[in-house]
């Protein structure tokens, strides 16, 4: 058991991340309670920063009055704008980062010493920049902006916009880099690089940083949480050491610095900003990771307007093509077939014309007319109702959808159907275009390492691959249009059945 690929992937996405009971050395943790601020929890290297072991103190103890008035100030508000809050230690300045979890609150104590920070003149052109984002025109635009602002922001070596498919894959959409590196733009990885349980933290969890990935972990003591019985939940402490497999990928990518800012669109995880630094290790600062965060945030609000610009043309013809059709159904009283079928040579649009197809099938009162590229007469009635009791009418991998019907791909790799009732259907069709998709590394060499994990893959050198059995996918807009006109048809249908009855009653 646990040697097989699905048992590794599933491995992955098994690993707690979130309760690694270790941090990362670049500053300490203690969990402390609240109001008597008493520590319960706290990293190894707290007592070097303090001056004084903390097991069994208060942060009462281990704080100048100033500091710990100015801590109790920022307690008493928003924790969102106490972070982050600089202070002075017996170890040097810190800021320092609170959020609760667990019942506790989780402090965080960052020494500036070794942090890079962009200075107030960055801050300075923030309005500018946030004025280059909400200008920029559709998503490359965006994207490209946000690459270059980031990296400006944070002095990375690359960062890039990283971009998930629906099943999880990424491409590179944007990418700003020192001159001498090797482009990654266009590039794809697949969904294990960054497995399930990753992409649902980074959904709620906007950045994380990795500023040395050669970086010796700092244990929690104690291990467990007194009360609890757990380990405590790091979810959302910035400091949370990261999965071991993840530091092996970013030593095999050569990566020494990483860090990556969620993209989230309206709840879901639509992308990353990924950072890397080749050079050395690198930590901005807690400031400017919140800028970095701050701009992650607001190119997230404006995704969906970036991607809806660049439709909007489209969704007009499409809204205006159905409307003509819908009402030349309504004209056609009792025969609607030849108003879907038969507009053509008056100039009026066929069912075909709704949206960009290679062909299109109407079956009506058992009926079937077809229209372009589709597949033989004989097979389109079993494969539109093959997919519809499938309950997947609409797919753009066929093969994959109904693997008895693969031969098919060659006119329907996709397929949008729409259902009329007694056996009656719409249906469009888009033939296969294979697709060559660059990979960073074959991400089909996986290699499982002793204890029955998937290892990261050693090379990223491109490669590529021909994607075959698909076709272009099926857009919102089309697939809400397709269904308004077969709802428009279905309703002629019930009326002209009614009719028929009282007629014959
Ligand atoms: C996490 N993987 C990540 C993260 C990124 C990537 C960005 C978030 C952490 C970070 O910011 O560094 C992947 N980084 C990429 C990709 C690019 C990049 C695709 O720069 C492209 C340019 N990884 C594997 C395998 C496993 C795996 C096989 O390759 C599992 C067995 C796991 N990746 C993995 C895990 C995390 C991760 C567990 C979570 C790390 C953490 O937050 O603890």
């Amino acid at each position: 058991a646990g040697r097989t690929l699905a048992d590794a992937l599933a491995r992955c996405a098994d690993e707690p991340i979130a309760v690694p009971g270790a941090i990362q050395p670049h500053g300490a943790l203690l969990a402390v309670t609240e109001p008597d601020l008493a520590v319960v929890v706290a990293s190894a290297n707290a007592g070097a920063l303090f001056g004084a072991e903390p097991a069994g103190r208060t942060l009462a103890d281990l704080l100048g009055p100033a500091e710990l008035d100015r801590l109790r100030t920022g307690l008493a508000g928003d924790l969102a704008e106490l972070n982050p809050l600089r202070l002075d230690l017996p170890g040097g300045a810190v800021d320092l980062v609170a959020h609760r979890a667990d019942g506790l609150l989780i402090t965080e104590w960052e020494p500036l010493a070794g942090a890079a920070e962009a200075g107030p003149a960055w801050h300075r052109r923030l309005p500018a920049v946030l004025q280059r984002l909400s200008g920029a025109g559709g998503l490359a635009a965006l994207t490209g902006v946000l690459a270059r602002d980031v990296r400006d922001l944070t002095g990375f070596d690359r960062v890039m916009v990283y971009r998930f498919d629906r099943d999880w894959n990424g491409e590179v959409v944007a990418e700003d880099r020192r001159a001498d590196l090797e482009p990654f733009l266009g590039l794809w990885f697949p969904a294990a690089d960054i497995p399930a349980q990753a992409r649902a933290l980074y959904a709620t969890q906007w950045l994380r940083l990795i500023p040395d990935a050669g970086y010796a972990r700092v244990p929690l003591e104690p291990a467990i949480v007194p009360g609890t019985g757990r380990s405590l939940d790091l979810s959302d402490a910035g400091l949370r050491s990261v999965s071991p497999v993840h530091l092996e990928y970013l030593a095999n990518m050569g990566v020494v610095a990483s860090m990556s800012v969620s993209l989230i669109d309206r709840g879901r995880l639509w992308g990353l900003i990924a950072c890397h630094h080749y050079a050395g290790p690198r930590r901005p600062s807690a400031a400017d990771r919140v800028a970095a965060e701050f701009l992650g945030r607001t190119a997230s609000l404006l995704l969906h307007t970036a991607v809806d610009a660049g439709e909007t043309h489209d969704v007009v013809g499409v809204a205006q093509r159905s409307a003509d059709l819908v009402a030349a159904v309504g004209r056609a009283g009792r025969t609607p077939l030849p108003a879907l079928t038969d507009g053509g040579d008056a100039g009026r649009p066929t069912v075909l014309d709704l949206l960009p197809a290679g062909g299109a099938a109407v079956r009506l009162d058992g009926r079937l007319r077809l229209l372009g590229a589709t597949p033989p007469a004989e097979r389109v009635g079993p494969l539109v109702e093959g997919l519809l009791a499938a309950g997947t009418p609409v797919t753009d991998a066929l093969p994959r959808a109904l693997p008895g019907a693969a031969d098919l791909a060659g006119t329907a790799a996709g397929v949008l159907a729409v259902g009329l009732g007694a056996g009656d259907f719409l249906a469009w069709f888009r033939p296969e275009t294979p697709r060559e998709v660059t990979w960073g590394g074959n991400p089909h060499e996986k290699e499982i390492a002793p204890g029955g994990r998937l290892s990261p893959r050693r090379s990223f050198e491109a490669w590529t691959e021909v994607v075959r059995g698909t076709a272009r996918p099926w857009r919102a807009h089309e697939v809400a249009a397709a269904r308004a006109l077969g709802e428009q048809v279905a309703v002629v249908g019930r009326a002209r059945a009614e009719q028929d009855n009282r007629m014959a009653a």
